[in-house]
């Protein structure tokens, strides 16, 4: 396992299974420009993380941004996946969990993505059955790194997903607020662990964290701008359906997710697509402010 090195610059870890999977063409990249334009404009350096040619790169360059954003079928890359896209030489695009590992093993300390993954619902349909947990929580568990999101997507079981943290010892940050926001909704009714109100204030128990040695990494939660929010109870049966939908096509493990994410798009008439696309510029501001202290206090 290689240490992380810290530098002195404030660099910013950006995904690309959002690009490949998460939004539709061309908004995908419009979106990976757009939120690397904001890193840059606050002072910071993005680095957006993917696969080429089985190589991890921590920092593609336009053109491989936009090959993952326009490829058909590109791979998306969960931790399993790793070993199979080096080994085969392909490309992939990185999940949460498979984007904190190269951030780590490049000394990038934050992160910047919409909605980590977590424990999906039980429904009618697939009680008893269903063990959809995220490698994002797990990654959470035992990779440093700070990830900056708005919450878990709210496609999920939220207090199965907090609980598991809970377990697994991630701190989980307010950003803002008291409440774990809920992705295109500001609040889920469910408390953080504490609530910070300054990127200083995220790097003092981040350090903290750091300096006892405990491992893992630490989840950022920030509200989705008021503007763009969609409360919960109006979005709430536009998800049960989607997922209803992806139970009776009895979906699994990594279609789930973006096969959710675009459902209810469609049923909510780009809605969704507004808040997702807006929640993940806000989330690089904000994780350019911390990295940017980060490495003013390492300098
Ligand atoms: N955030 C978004 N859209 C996304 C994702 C995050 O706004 O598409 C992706 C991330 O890459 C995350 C993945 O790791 O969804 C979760 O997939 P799964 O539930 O299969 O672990
Ligand atoms: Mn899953």
């Amino acid at each position: 396992m290689v240490e992380p090195h810290l530098t002195a610059e404030p660099r910013v870890a950006l995904e690309s299974t959002v690009i490949s999977h998460g939004l539709p063409y061309p908004r995908n990249l419009q979106l990976a420009q757009e939120m690397e334009a904001i890193i840059r404009a606050a002072g910071a350096i993005p680095r957006t993380v993917g696969i080429i040619a089985g190589k991890m790169i921590a920092g593609l360059t336009p053109a491989q941004v936009k090959h993952l954003a326009v490829a058909p079928n590109v791979r998306k890359v969960s931790r399993r996946d790793l070993p199979i896209v080096a080994a085969r030489q392909q490309d992939g695009a990185t999940t949460v969990a498979t984007t904190m590992w190269i951030a780590q093993r490049a000394g990038i300390e934050v992160f910047a993505t919409g909605g980590i993954g977590g424990i999906h619902r039980q429904t009618d349909t697939n009680k008893g059955t269903s063990s959809d947990v995220s490698a994002d929580l797990q990654e959470l568990a035992q990779t440093q790194v700070i990830v900056v999101c708005a919450g878990a997507k709210a496609i999920l079981d939220l207090p199965a997903t907090l609980e598991y943290l809970e377990t697994h010892g991630v701190t989980v940050i307010g950003y803002g607020t008291d409440d774990f926001p809920a992705f295109y909704s500001r609040s889920s009714g469910l408390p953080v662990d504490v609530r910070c109100d300054s990127p200083a204030d995220v790097a003092d128990i981040w350090r903290a964290k750091q300096a006892m040695g405990l491992p893992g990494g630490l989840l950022v939660a920030v509200p989705v701008p008021a503007h763009d929010e969609i409360p919960a109870a109006e979005i709430e049966p536009t998800i049960a359906q989607a997922i209803a939908e992806a139970t009776h096509q009895q979906l699994r493990s990594a279609e789930v997710t973006p096969f959710l994410l675009r459902r209810i798009a469609e049923l909510s008439s780009e809605r969704s697509l507004i808040a997702n696309l807006s929640l993940l510029k806000n989330n690089a501001q904000v994780a350019a402010e911390i990295a940017l202290v980060l490495a003013e206090r390492s300098a």
